[in-house]
């Protein structure tokens, strides 16, 4: 008779509102191999949406901005989903998974009460997780990313350190509403019973760790970035901004350092071991091991062995921009966070409001085609295929080149307001100039146009960042893996290679449902198998089967039509600054995003 197989097995659960279409709670189980075993799913809306009044997974106020989550959803929905898990593990045992690592949406916060501890270590495992740790929480709410609220604050901490990009020096970011610091400083001022009556704050992601050790878990190295607290070059709490959230004084900061506790630096190892209501209740082992949680697009550059000068573009309903840095070369438009696993690395991140919604408004405008209701996909990519780069179809001659900016939403990179502009140039980057209402050029150029300017601003951005993959080669990423609903579209592929090049390759990346339970599940993982020193890009890369995990989508760095970009990114960089500075003209900069 053969032996039952007992090798380990690890889980990545996800608690974000982000993934591709659902706002869910996602598990992935997988082996030392990382074959994938299982899967499950909650769906926030689908599952709970009459118990809990969620839209999206949250609340909305539209008076105020705010927008936040019932923390009860996410208990409910972390019970529901490891019942399916078991489920969908049969025949295999529960008992086999080793260890669980996860994601949590950035900069949601939960504020736990002095009972917390109490309630936390004595679950009965008997009754759902909801019912016993409603006296845990000192606020039912958590502070959601999409939250508007924290003008005034983002105004105090802009202004703190002496200014933005001092601000964005220190902790890797300029304020933005959704940023932890800022949240609890709002909190705070709106409700200062409940602020006092918190004994500690939890992001998302530690949050979840916490439920599922039974006692609360310290900050994660990556994530404690998302706060606009922690000072990077030192790589402790900023004292001054920690003052500025708490109120104030020297006492206040400490008091607030206590509520959060000193993040945890090693990425990897483990926490502690499952609380013993998952053992009981989903026939976890007491055993299983809990290793450090991080936020979802950490957790996403963790879904693969993403090397330094490798890209990854989520292509969703904005667009999101990563990469795994050594260098830190913090501004007020982009965020640098801790690798979640690296010492010494970063990752970089470029946030965009715009990006799907806004390609889909020019592929609506296009001219229908005539055996067609409307404009599909199609149509749009046609005329992508169709237009010259840069929609000059004699490059050396008299013909200009074409760019613009195309926000339906109020941007953050660059903070502008809601418009389109149309700009051109010389094929050198030289005579920028705006083309007036009606004298553009025809809708079919737009669909180009979009795109490459999409491109050309990630370009812009990270073109510090990179440097020549090869002799021979000008400075960009080796490889840019894409991501997300647009990762599909063979044209968005093509003007990323086009504009953003890539010396191996553009590769769609295929991770199934949640890229970021995935990438909690290889760092639970690594953090228990790595040896001595070994980074996760290391123990990754040597169990990675490309095949099945991604596909080359596109050639990427194209000689001459590379550099034809890189010829106006200094145009594309003027005609921002022209928008903005004619913005603060007109006294309507006020706005963050
Ligand atoms: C990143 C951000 C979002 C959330 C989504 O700064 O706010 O991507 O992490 O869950």
């Amino acid at each position: 008779m053969s032996r039952p197989d007992a090798s380990p097995l690890y889980l990545g659960l996800d608690l974000s509102t982000q993934q591709l279409k659902a706002r869910s709670t996602a598990a992935i189980v997988v082996d030392s191999h990382l074959e994938t075993v299982a899967q499950a799913k909650v769906d926030f809306d689908g599952d709970f949406g009459a118990k809990y009044a969620v839209h999206k997974g949250v609340h909305a106020r539209a008076s105020t901005g705010e927008v936040y989550a019932p923390v009860a959803l996410w208990m409910d929905s972390l019970d529901l989903v490891l019942a399916r898990l078991a489920a969908a593990m049969e025949p295999l045992p529960m008992g086999r998974i080793a260890g669980v690592g996860g994601a949590g949406q950035q900069h949601g916060s939960v504020f736990w009460s002095a009972r917390a501890e109490e309630l936390l270590a004595a679950l009965d495992p008997r009754r759902p997780l909801a019912e016993q740790l409603a006296g845990a929480l000192a606020h039912e709410w958590s502070p959601n990313w999409q939250d508007q609220s924290t003008q005034r604050e983002c105004d105090a901490f802009d202004a703190a350190l002496g200014g933005r990009e001092r601000l964005a020096a220190v902790t890797g970011s300029g304020a933005h509403h959704r940023f932890t610091g800022t949240q609890i400083m709002r909190l705070r001022r709106v409700l200062p019973d409940m602020y006092a009556r918190t004994v500690r704050i939890s992001l998302v992601s530690s949050w979840l760790a916490s439920a599922l050790m039974g006692a609360i878990a310290p900050l994660d190295v990556a994530d404690v970035c998302g706060m606009n607290l922690w000072d990077m070059p030192n790589q402790r709490y900023s004292d001054e901004l920690l003052a500025l959230a708490a109120g104030g004084g020297k006492d206040d900061a400490e008091a607030l350092r206590a509520k959060l506790g000193e993040p945890r630096i090693d990425g990897g190892g483990s926490m502690g071991t499952i609380s013993p209501y998952f053992v009981s209740r989903y026939g976890f082992s007491a055993g299983c091991q809990v290793v450090p949680f991080t936020g979802d697009n950490p957790a996403t550059v963790l879904a693969l062995p993403l090397r330094p000068l490798d890209a990854i573009v989520s292509l969703g309903t904005s667009t999101t921009f990563l990469m795994n840095t050594p260098a830190y070369r913090p501004d007020g438009a982009y965020h640098f966070f801790n690798h979640p696993t690296t010492a010494g690395h970063y990752m970089f991140m470029l946030c965009y409001k715009n990006g799907g919604l806004a390609r889909e408004r020019v592929r609506d405008a296009l001219p229908a085609p005539k055996e067609q209701g409307g404009t599909g996909w199609e149509t749009f990519n046609k005329a992508v295929f169709d237009t010259p780069p840069l929609g000059m179809s004699r490059p050396n001659g008299h013909d200009r080149a074409k760019m613009g900016l195309y926000f339906p939403l109020r941007e953050t990179v660059p903070n502008l307001r809601p418009g389109t502009w149309r700009f051109t140039c010389r094929s050198d980057g030289s005579d920028l100039r705006q083309t007036n209402d009606g004298e553009g050029w025809p809708a079919e150029t737009d669909a180009r146009i979009i795109t490459e300017s999409q491109a050309l601003s990630m370009r812009l951005r990270s073109q510090n960042l990179v440097h020549p993959p090869r002799t021979g080669l000008p400075a960009q990423p080796r490889r840019i893996y894409l991501v997300g609903g647009g990762s599909v579209n063979p044209a968005i592929a093509r003007v990323v290679g086009d504009v953003l090049g890539g010396a191996d390759g553009v590769y769609k990346l295929d991770v199934g449902g949640s890229a970021c339970a995935l990438g909690g599940a290889y760092k639970a993982l690594w953090a228990l198998e790595r040896k001595d020193g070994e980074t996760f890009d290391e123990l990754i890369a040597g169990r990675w089967k490309e095949e099945g995990s991604v596909e080359r989508v596109d050639e990427g760095f194209r000689g001459g039509t590379y550099q034809r970009y890189g010829s106006v990114l200094g145009a594309f960089e003027e005609m921002e600054k022209r928008l903005l500075a004619e913005e603060h003209e007109e006294g309507h900069g006020a706005g963050r995003t």
